[in-house]
């Protein structure tokens, strides 16, 4: 694809092509570790490409074959979280999953190399992954002092279950490509050359199927593990539809023209 730059950052790439929008972490001497401004800078791209109407689908990864993401920056790490530039202690990692699982539009998990601690929360939000055949898996927070009790644990064990989820949490072992596949960790495994080739059809396609049903199924997967903000989240859609029709428009309408709404002629469904 003919990636367009659609923003400069220090710590991100961040570029759109044909209704794809790509966020790279770009930090690879670090391998893709994140600090604040990293996931700052990731908010404000991802918010971007969420509110773009051209952009269907959302590609997160990371710069080099080494990595997708080793977590946060274990460098930075001070009293209550990563510290940025601006000395105060930081957990904003949690604010990139909750903007990740609630987007209408797919995001989709391009994974070379190590996607460890946070980073492998952060593929594991992401609706899909397709993986390199150099990528591992892993998570280190009881190695390194941290620990992610979040959908880091809950949703992991949807993923992978209960006892596999213990495993990985409790001993900190790393996993490769076609174990993770077994696992269910991730959708497909191809050579790494072929990793952006094969992700992107895999943007074509879903790109080719309706918004508003893949926003709903999103939504309404979600809804099953997510509590009263997965509902939420699931009837908003609800609203959504309901406001493209005439039976809601009549609603807004009588309001507008100051006399009572007429909703005799919709029909009362079995
Ligand atoms: C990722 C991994 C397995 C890679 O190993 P390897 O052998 O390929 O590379 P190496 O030599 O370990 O790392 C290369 C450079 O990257 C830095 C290293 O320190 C090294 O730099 P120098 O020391 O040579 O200057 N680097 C790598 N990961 C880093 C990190 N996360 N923070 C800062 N610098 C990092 C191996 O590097 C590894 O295991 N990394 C640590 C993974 C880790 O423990 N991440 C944090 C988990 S906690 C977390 O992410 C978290 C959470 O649990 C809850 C909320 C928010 C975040």
């Amino acid at each position: 694809l003919d990636w367009q730059s659609a923003g400069e950052f220090s710590d991100i790439l961040y570029e759109k092509a044909e209704g794809i929008a790509k966020l790279t972490i770009n930090r690879p001497r670090v391998r893709n570790a994140f600090r604040p401004e990293t996931v700052q800078q990731l908010c404000q791209a991802f918010s971007d490409a969420r509110e773009d109407p051209a952009i269907g689908v959302i590609i997160l990864t990371g710069a080099g074959p080494l990595a997708f993401c080793s977590g946060g920056d274990q460098k930075v790490r001070g009293n209550g979280g990563y510290v940025g530039g601006d000395g105060v202690p930081r957990l904003n990692v949690l604010d990139f999953q909750r903007m990740i699982r609630t987007c209408p539009k797919p995001v989709i998990a391009m994974v070379a190399g190590y996607a460890i601690g946070g980073g492998h929360v952060l593929h594991m939000l992401c609706d899909l992954t397709i993986a390199a055949d150099n990528a591992r898996f892993g998570q280190t927070g009881p190695r390194v002092g941290s620990f992610d009790g979040g959908w880091g644990a809950s949703y992991m064990a949807r993923l992978i279950g209960q006892k596999r989820a213990r495993e990985m949490w409790f001993l900190c072992r790393q996993y490769d490509a076609q174990q993770a596949l077994q696992m269910g960790l991730v959708n497909t495994v191809v050579p790494l050359e072929e990793l952006e080739i094969e992700t992107v059809k895999w943007c074509k396609e879903i790109l080719a199927n309706s918004p508003i049903a893949i926003r709903c199924l999103k939504a309404a997967l979600n809804a099953d593990c997510d509590g009263q903000a997965g509902i939420q989240e699931l009837a908003g859609n609800a609203t959504l539809l309901y406001y493209m029709t005439e039976e809601g428009k009549e609603g807004k309408n009588a309001f507008l023209e100051k006399r009572h709404p007429d909703f005799s002629k919709f029909p009362r469904l079995p």
